[in-house]
């Protein structure tokens, strides 16, 4: 036909008008002789309603003309009425779980097994929508801010975070690995943009099946020189949650709704506690013995809980990580006299809804301190070369973050596992689809 194609989001601004639609068929019934059908395109689902039509398969594509009704108890408020339609291309197969009928993050191997199609799903496509826009935010607020966007190598010589969760790779005969984050790379670009950031995937070995863990992930790095200390990449990632969240809030609505789920609102001064302060709180407040150097992850959800109870507050920056929890990049905090404070770093990590979703702070740009950090952490100097030759060559004092999109989209959302903030989860068990 020669009319254009029409989305369903737009069929409120055709009521009466004979409009073509394009899309999958997510649900059909036929009630002898009267065909119902409802078509899901990119923008929503709309009812279409006709008689005498062979429905072809769920799934299928196809292709619909008719007049647009309004029907209050139709999904979107409009019908519309069949007058010709056409199949594009016809399933071959009923999709192996109903589509419409998916529970969301019920008997997740299935849907993960057959996540081709189960991510077609309305709740699925909507997490998915949401991580698009929240990356799409992050880059216009960064680029606002005088951010350049950078590319760095994912095949790397050395780890950058240290720990053993490095995968190896063979280089053409060479050992090298999966970069676990852009870390030492984004460094180095401040020395040509000062400020910069990337999106893009990063790589851990984690052995371990956690509802937070992922193997690959999408890390959102930011890095910025001339700066004082780690005040101002702390005030940069308040300022830039809360230009993602407005941004949500004008393109997301929708997707929040079909989830249940709200948008928080980001203070102006997010609330910031000292590590040390924290772990106390949550022992002196819910009796929580924090293990280790750093907070647990029920200590993450009490220290979030009490920030949520006392100041309204979904964020809290946990601030003075202690040196034996950062890498040896992290710049130690520094003594009323100037000297290295060898016990505590500018380090912080931004906790959301009980959850880390960012680790960030300022790091060393002296070209001494450097050399004597990689030493007390016992790494090997030659392995980190290609690294710190540019501490050489004047670096300015620079810090930055990095935010684990699945982690901030699967909080958004209320959804329990990172792997459906994902379109294809790579998990200990899963390297398909
Ligand atoms: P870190 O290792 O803490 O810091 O990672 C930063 C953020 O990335 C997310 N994240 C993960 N998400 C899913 N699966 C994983 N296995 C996983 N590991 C980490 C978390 C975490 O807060 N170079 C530093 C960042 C910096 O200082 O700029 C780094 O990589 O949300």
């Amino acid at each position: 036909s020669q009319l254009k194609r029409t989305l369903t989001r737009e069929l409120p601004q055709f009521e009466g008008q004979t409009v073509k639609l394009q899309g999958f068929v997510h649900a059909r019934r036929d009630l002898g002789g009267v065909q119902f059908l409802v078509l899901r395109d990119v923008s929503g689902v709309t009812q279409c309603v006709g008689s005498g039509l062979q429905l072809p398969l769920a799934e299928s594509s196809v292709e619909v003309v008719g007049k647009v009704k309004a029907h209050p108890k139709a999904p979107g408020g409009f019908e519309v009425q069949i007058e010709d339609f056409r199949v594009i291309s016809a399933a071959t197969e009923p999709t192996p779980v109903e589509i419409p009928k998916m529970e969301w993050n019920v008997n997740p191997e299935t849907m993960l097994d057959y996540r081709v199609v189960t991510v077609r799903g309305l709740k699925e496509r909507a997490a998915l929508k949401v991580q698009a826009e929240l990356v799409a935010a992050f880059r216009d607020h960064l680029r606002a801010e005088g951010f350049t966007e950078i590319s760095t190598p994912k095949i790397v010589s050395a780890g950058a975070e240290g720990g053993a969760n490095l995968f190896p790779i063979d280089y053409f005969g060479q050992n090298a690995y999966l970069a676990q984050s852009p870390q030492l790379y984004k460094q180095i670009m401040v020395g040509v943009f000062e400020r910069v950031f990337e999106v893009a995937a990063v790589y851990r070995a984690e052995e371990h099946a956690t509802s937070r863990h992922l193997n690959e992930y999408l890390s959102l790095d930011v890095e910025m020189g001339f700066i004082d200390d780690e005040e101002d990449v702390m005030g940069l990632e308040n300022r830039l949650l809360g230009s993602i969240m407005e941004r949500l809030k004008q393109t997301c609505a929708a997707e929040f709704e079909l989830l249940g789920a709200t948008i928080p609102d980001v203070p102006a001064h997010i609330p910031r506690i000292e590590l040390m302060e924290a772990r106390q709180l949550v022992t002196e407040k819910y009796g929580h013995q924090v293990g280790g150097k750093d907070l647990d992850p029920e200590a993450e959800r009490l220290l979030s809980q009490h920030y949520a109870e006392t100041e309204g507050s979904d964020f809290v920056f946990v601030t003075k990580y202690p040196r034996a929890a950062r890498p040896f990049y992290a710049h130690p905090e520094l003594n009323a006299d100037g000297s290295v404070n060898g016990e505590v770093t500018r380090g912080f990590d931004l906790l959301f809804r009980g959850i880390e979703i960012t680790s960030g702070g300022q790091r060393i740009h002296d070209y001494a301190m450097l050399m004597d950090s990689i030493a007390s952490y016992k790494l090997k100097p030659e392995s980190l070369e290609g690294y710190t030759e540019v501490f050489k060559y004047g670096m300015p004092p620079h810090g930055g973050f990095a935010i684990g999109a699945e982690r901030l989209t699967a909080k958004l959302l209320g959804i329990a596992n990172v792997r459906y903030a994902r379109a294809f989860p790579r998990d200990r068990h899963r390297l398909t689809p």
